[in-house]
């Protein structure tokens, strides 16, 4: 089989995914000794997937995705047919240097994953490498850890206290802060779908340290009874069948506020119902718009000259870029894919992305931070609760990657100090109706997009039809992309009505036939 290094890292069926472990630990320990010892992370895990998948991912050194370059290398390097092949690329791809490399490694709750964790820590004696095991992590709690290793000069690892309980600290102490200060809705209640994945972990132990405020409540929290997990429940699952998960179904109380965590906890989304039953799903686009809501209202209130962006990407409901614009927030399309949106979040001050399906987080840039710790001395009280907000913000997001958890408390937190409830929150905009269709195709390659994947190029002359066909819908839109993780391609349609918006969905599906 070959293995190619997607959006998602490797992820196949798990008794075939051994030399991708193999290839993508060698990977971190050369991506460590390139960078003179600093930490590389290596996580196994599949996220959504069903439970006898399995998968790996390269954490680079600043706590983010691996680099493009070294994705290539990876590739290649899990790609090889022998051992001896394996030795050679390896020493083409090494940096002669003195320093010791070290890899910091973590896994989900997966029933293979313990084994393909032991498969990696043999690659990296063999490699003569530091390491440090996380055992069971959440993907995002890896990335924080990374992060915070190497912000560190010696790139030593804190023993006093350990990485992971200075995680809970930073996330526990920054949403007690706000709670106290800002919120006044008394200890909301939110009940959280964890997947029965490696989330219920670090779930429980928010939901004790933040007894005193919040009053989370686990269902599908089962890690350990592997046919359970991602099965029926978590975040995906509930965003593709716009659904509750088992255990929900008949079963939530209404105008109440739920959410659902996916596999690996990096992605959340949340929901409720109305008396009538009727289920409305608060998805990433509506995230964002909350979080980016808050946020200019405490950078207004600073008075600090700080830029702020949302980040998108084409699957974003018009009607939420629509909402931006009048919020007269600058707001940027890119590519699917949390890499293109974390990357391009960093040309802000403060960069807000999320994609639809619940990835994203906000992103203080180091200038922001330094403004919020040095800000004028002549300062009235609210620009000096804002700014003292924007930096607790700044510590309960997590500025690594896309955090469920760290989501998750400050969603709750803007909520409080808006006081916003669920209602309130869909009452932002009204989406506009929409349908995304999966379609085979013989060869998914030949479709290729420009414009943050927003038009195709090839096959040529496919775009020009597209173009008038949603010409003929009053707010329409649609695109049409090949996917990055299943043989198939996906197409977009968006209009007025559920009516136009299907009809649109088939008709630019009947173009591909
Ligand atoms: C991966 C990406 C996710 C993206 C999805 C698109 C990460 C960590 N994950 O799961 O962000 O939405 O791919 O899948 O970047 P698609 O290319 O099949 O539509
Ligand atoms: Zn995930």
């Amino acid at each position: 089989m070959k293995f190619s290094y997607g959006t998602a890292g490797f992820r196949t069926e798990a008794s075939l995914l051994d030399a991708a472990i193999i290839g993508s630990t060698a990977a971190a320990a050369l991506r460590s000794l390139e960078l003179r010892g600093k930490t590389v992370g290596v996580i196994i895990t599949a996220s959504h997937n069903p439970v006898s998948d399995n998968g790996v991912k390269v954490i680079d050194a600043d706590g983010g995705m691996l680099s493009m370059d070294w994705e290539e290398k990876c590739t290649k390097l899990a790609n090889v047919t022998s051992k001896s092949e394996l030795e050679l690329l390896i020493k083409e791809y090494l940096v002669p240097s003195t320093f010791q490399p070290t890899v910091v490694i973590g896994m989900d709750t997966r029933p293979s994953s313990p084994r393909l964790s032991e498969l990696s820590k043999v690659i990296l004696d063999e490699l003569s490498t530091a390491y440090k095991d996380y055992g069971f992590v959440t993907t995002p709690q890896l990335h924080w850890i990374v992060k915070l290793i190497n912000q560190n000069s010696s790139y030593s690892i804190p023993s006093n206290p350990p990485p992971l309980v200075l995680y809970y600290d930073s996330l526990c102490n920054a949403y007690a802060n706000i709670f106290s200060s800002f919120t006044v809705l008394h200890r909301p209640t939110l009940t959280v779908d964890c997947a029965n994945g490696v989330g219920s972990l670090p779930l429980k132990e928010l939901s004790k340290r933040l007894k005193d405020y919040i009053n989370i409540r686990l269902i599908n929290n089962d890690p350990c009874t592997s046919k359970y997990l991602n099965n029926g429940c978590g975040a995906d699952h509930v965003k593709t069948t716009q659904s509750p998960p088992v255990n929900l179904v008949d079963k939530m109380v209404p105008n109440q506020l739920y959410a659902s965590v996916d596999g690996d906890a990096d992605r959340i989304i949340f929901y409720f119902t109305e008396k009538e039953k009727k289920f409305h799903l608060l998805d990433g686009d509506r995230i964002s718009i909350l979080l980016v809501s808050f946020l200019k209202i405490l950078v207004q209130k600073s008075r600090l000259p700080l830029s702020i962006g949302v980040i998108q990407t084409a699957y974003a409901n018009g009607s939420s870029t629509a909402y931006l614009k009048n919020l007269g927030v600058l707001t940027i399309c890119t590519k699917t894919g949390v890499k293109h949106l974390h990357h391009e979040a960093k040309n802000f001050d403060i960069g807000v992305y999320f994609e639809a399906n619940g990835h994203g987080t906000v992103l203080f840039s180091q200038g922001c931070l330094h403004k919020l710790w040095n800000p004028p001395t002549e300062k009235s009280d609210t620009e000096t609760s804002a700014i003292v907000a924007l930096l607790q913000l700044s510590q309960l997001i997590n500025q690594a990657i896309g955090d469920a958890l760290s989501d998750l408390l400050a969603v709750l937190s803007v909520l409080g100090s808006l006081l916003c409830d669920a209602k309130g929150w869909l009452s932002m905009y009204d989406d506009l109706p929409n349908k995304l269709v999966k379609v085979k195709v013989a060869d998914r390659s030949v479709f290729v997009t420009t414009d943050a994947e927003r038009r195709l190029v090839k096959p040529v002359g496919l775009q020009e039809k597209i173009d008038d066909l949603v010409s003929q819908y009053e707010n329409g839109r649609s695109f049409v992309r090949a996917s990055g993780t299943e043989d198939a391609v996906r197409v977009y349609a968006e209009a007025k009505t559920k009516k136009a918006a299907e009809e649109l969905s088939a008709k630019v599906c009947g173009l591909l036939q």
